[in-house]
């Protein structure tokens, strides 16, 4: 029985339907023990609201491994969301050194930007920090800003073949063994996903939705994570992850003024559906 524990590091946003809200639900839906560390509470997430709270949990991380390294507790896999500070990467690496078993796969999402821009928290001092952590990964999840900013490739909205190597070979370069791109889109109405492992490319289209939902970068890895897991190939899991996420944008499309996230729950069963 393949029932894998994951260990996934990144915020609650306790409203806006991201990070480790949907995390969790995701997880769980693909079968596998979800386990987290919490890198910070806010009460809504930092894009499109104002006045949001933020508790920095920075210094109860460290005390949070250390207990799990007395009870020896060890994980099959550690994916990593929004996280906040240097000090935040610098634990993280930690439990990359010591809370993983034999052979767990490490996956960065490395959740700091989206259509050209960081998000409001960050600035280029931690994207400095967030290479050190995609040394480290065996997948690195970004979207084609965040592959951007951590290549010192500049944004480009149209994107080919060519440009699209330059990305993947860049994040290589820092040190991770798999590249799972998305928003790879190369033709009208049509948009996809680039994973780039053993030095072979493979891309999977899938349509390109009118609408866009905030948070959907975190329902991919999430998705990409809990497949792969549950053991299927990097390409099988990248491509759930995009057939699922695309239902979820389809969904949040009728619905009136749900602007801060997408509806993935109303189609769990779909995602548990595609890992049959
Ligand atoms: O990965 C999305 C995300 C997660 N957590 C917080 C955010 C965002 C994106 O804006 O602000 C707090």
């Amino acid at each position: 029985m393949n029932y894998p524990k994951i260990l996934t590091v990144q915020d609650i946003s306790c409203v806006g339907q991201c990070s480790l809200t949907v995390a969790l639900p995701v997880l769980s839906a693909c079968g596998v023990e979800a386990c987290v560390m919490p890198s910070a509470v806010l009460s809504t997430h930092t894009c499109g609201f104002t006045g949001f709270t933020c508790r920095d949990l920075t210094e109860d991380m460290p005390q949070i491994a250390a207990h799990w390294e007395k009870e020896k507790i060890t994980f099959d896999g550690l994916y990593t969301g929004y996280l906040g500070s240097e000090a935040q990467i610098n634990t993280v690496i930690r439990l990359i050194n010591g809370a993983l078993k034999q052979g767990a796969p490490v996956i960065v999402d490395p959740a700091m930007a989206d259509n050209g821009k960081l998000y409001p928290a960050f600035d280029m001092a931690y994207v400095n920090q967030m290479k050190r952590l995609v040394a480290k990964a065996d997948y690195v999840v970004p979207n084609i800003t965040e592959a951007c900013f951590l290549t010192g490739v500049p944004y480009q909205e149209n994107v080919d073949r060519n440009y699209v190597d330059t990305l993947l070979q860049g994040l290589v370069l820092l040190g991770a063994k798999s590249v799972i791109l998305t928003g790879v889109s190369y033709r009208e109405g049509e948009t996809g996903v680039a994973v780039y492992e053993s030095g072979k490319y493979e891309y999977y289209a899938h349509e390109k939705l009118k609408n866009s939902c905030h948070g959907t970068g975190d329902i991919y890895a999430s998705a990409f994570a809990g497949a792969l897991l549950k053991g299927k190939t990097a390409f099988d899991a990248a491509r759930i992850a995009a057939d699922y996420v695309v239902e979820a944008i389809r969904f949040t499309a009728k619905l009136d003024n749900h602007w801060y996230g997408a509806a993935f729950e109303p189609c769990l069963p779909k995602l548990i559906e595609l890992l049959k």
